[in-house]
């Protein structure tokens, strides 16, 4: 479907405390804050509105707004972030989505845990990957907080050592996911048309299709030419400062 609004949020200093499963480096603020520049002009130019929240140094992660709410057309759903320093970052997205949004639901279970990077939303279902920030009792809340709204909710899993389930792939159309070929074997895209990424290149998963447009990172010439030859319109956008600390294009950005 077409996206009419996304809600972004400035890094902040404390970037450089983000979350990380290996060291490769300090973030550069300067360089990440270009970036982030660049990537809300890509949302902009498909003539959506581009929310930009101010930088929140108590949360060195808060740049990745998409783990703290899915947001559907017909509501958004508050996650509760499985990462104990980034659980406070769903309440500060709290009000913007009930400004924005006629019906904010919220995940509240003390035991539930999700983190809207493990949610990928097709037009036939919405796939949620467990994983270290998703637990069962996260996804079993959201699939009872969404029924009323007509979607079925299936638990997938997120490879081990991959942060996220879209850490390994996107939605590009109504019906086709990008994929790495890693996640794609376990089966959990049966039924749906899969574009491998290609070898080598499993970092470029995290791509995001927004409107007429595919906004991936730049650094990744053999899936560019496959996506491009499959007929998308492909934006390249700098991610060497997010990828330091294990975030790319969909984190950045909540969006319907
Ligand atoms: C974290 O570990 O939570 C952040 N450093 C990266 C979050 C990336 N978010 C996403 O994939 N949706």
């Amino acid at each position: 479907y077409t996206f009419s609004h996304a809600i972004t949020r400035r890094p902040s200093a404390s970037i450089i405390a983000g979350l990380r499963a290996v060291d490769t480096g300090t973030p550069d603020l300067a360089v990440m804050q270009a970036h982030h520049a660049d990537y809300i002009a890509a949302l902009r130019s498909t003539g959506a509105q581009v929310l930009e929240l101010d930088a929140m140094e108590a949360f060195p992660d808060s740049v990745f707004v998409e783990d703290t709410a899915l947001c559907l057309p017909e509501g958004a759903v508050v996650m509760r972030p499985g990462a104990p320093s980034r659980l406070g970052e769903a309440a500060e997205m709290a009000p913007h989505l009930a400004a924005l949004y006629g019906v904010v639901r919220r995940i509240e279970g003390a035991d539930s845990f999700i983190e809207g990077g493990d949610i990928l939303t097709t037009e036939r279902e919405i796939l949620v990957g467990r994983s270290d920030r998703t637990n069962a009792a996260g996804v079993a809340e959201l699939a009872k907080l969404v029924a009323d709204w007509g979607y079925t909710v299936r638990e997938v899993f997120t490879p081990p050592g991959v942060l996220h389930f879209k850490t390994d792939c996107s939605l590009l159309d109504g019906d086709t996911i990008l994929s790495t070929k890693r996640l794609a074997d376990s089966g959990c895209f049966d039924g749906y048309k899969v574009i491998y990424v290609a070898d080598g290149e499993e970092a470029c998963a995290n791509t995001i299709r927004f409107n007429d447009l595919v906004i991936m990172p730049a650094g990744f010439p053999k899936t560019r030419a496959v996506l491009v030859q499959a007929g998308y319109k492909v934006v390249e956008i700098g991610n060497s400062e997010c990828a330091k600390i294990d975030g790319g294009m969909s984190c950045l950005s909540l969006r319907f």
